[in-house]
């Protein structure tokens, strides 16, 4: 039975890396495009030994672009995470790393025109049914990836991508606050649930113990810590809207502890599983906002600048991510989060064809 040929790109997306198709090119029937996904990843495996994915969440990762039919966007991207050691492809959360080559990749397909200097590419999100504005540099009508930004968790510099979003609150639980409090309690330990873009369960790592500031491969190896934060993710997940959370890769779970490089908060992620080399962009949204709220277990230990556009730092196990904020007054009168910026590289590593086997197909 003969391999199907698959276009793809192999693109890096700010501090995460995946496969990019468009959705033509990929089977239309969910069950089976899950298994071809499965099958280009190499999954399930640890170490994806048959598959392009890097034996890391960070690098199983899949953007599915097709041209938008609606009025407000060029593109529509759904992302799915490919489970590195599961059969499992979720498409139950964002991620606004690969988001940061979508705009990118549309040029390269030619879904849009390039135009010379700044091409703003508006990018429907279909995970969560929201939209963000990407703007590319271009040179010669081209994507121009070189430039001198650098960005944490990268080596090098490259050129710079400024992603905007407008209200993205609520955007997997239905609500910024899902829980309706700024702070619960579950297993004894105090926690903020929060979704500015991505569902996360906020704890002090003082209160669990640790220091919060572990390197990632500590954190990795803390089975005790993981097991006591993934029985507060099942409840928090419950309490959040999102259902029974045990085989999907929302909530995220970071702990916070005081900034100790001149940011707002300093911040562990685990997602949910494993623990981030640095932090998801809409999990620093998350992050980021949740330190504006009054309540939140952010209090006492956030060092938050005020402004209608705080620019909010993050720190993580390989530096910082920088988060401005938009505010501006609700219909209440009462200040709200009107939208966010932030910026990100990518990268056109790799134009092919990815090879799937015939079996994927069941012999069809
Ligand atoms: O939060 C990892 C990443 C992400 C997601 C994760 C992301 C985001 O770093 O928007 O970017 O949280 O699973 O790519």
């Amino acid at each position: 039975m003969p391999q199907t040929r698959i276009p793809c790109l192999l693109m890096r997306g700010g501090t995460s890396k995946g496969a990019f198709f468009l959705a033509d090119h990929l089977p239309q029937d969910p069950a089976l495009r899950d298994r071809v996904l499965l099958a280009v990843m190499g999954s399930p495996d640890p170490r994806q030994i048959d598959g392009l994915g890097g034996a890391d969440p960070l690098t199983s990762k899949v953007a599915i672009i097709r041209p938008s039919a609606r009025a407000d966007a060029d593109v529509d991207y759904l992302f799915a995470q490919v489970n590195v050691d599961k059969a499992v492809v979720d498409y139950g959360q964002n991620c606004g790393n690969i988001l940061a080559a979508v705009g990118p990749f549309a040029l390269e397909r030619q879904l849009i025109a390039a135009t010379n200097g700044i091409t703003p590419v508006r990018i429907f999100m279909e995970n969560t049914g929201q939209t963000a504005t990407a703007y590319v540099p271009v040179e010669d009508g081209q994507v121009c990836y070189q430039g001198d930004l650098r960005i944490d968790g990268v080596p090098g510099t490259a050129a710079k991508i400024s992603v905007e979003f407008a209200d993205i609150a609520g955007s997997s639980c239905g609500a910024l606050l899902p829980t309706g409090n700024a702070r619960d309690i579950f297993d004894g330990t105090e926690v903020t649930c929060i979704d500015n873009g991505m569902p996360v369960v906020l704890l002090r790592a003082a209160d669990l113990g640790r220091s919060g500031y572990e390197s990632r491969e500590q954190l990795d190896a803390d089975s005790e810590l993981k097991a006591r934060l993934e029985s507060i993710r099942l409840q928090a997940g419950l309490k959040m809207n999102l259902g029974d959370v045990s085989q999907r890769t929302v909530p995220k779970m970071t702990l916070i502890a005081e900034p100790r490089n001149g940011g707002a908060i300093s911040s562990r992620t685990f997602i949910p599983h494993r623990c981030h080399a640095s932090i998801g962009v809409l999990g620093a949204v998350s992050v980021a906002s949740a330190c504006l709220m009054p309540g939140s277990v952010t209090e006492g230990l956030a060092n938050t600048p005020s402004g209608p556009t705080p620019l909010i730092s993050v720190e993580h196990p390989t530096g910082e991510f920088s988060v401005e904020l938009k505010l501006d007054m609700g219909k209440s009168g009462a200040e709200r989060l009107a939208g966010c910026g932030l910026l990100r590289t990518a990268r056109l590593i790799f134009e092919g064809v990815v090879m799937v086997s015939g079996e994927v197909w069941g012999g069809k």
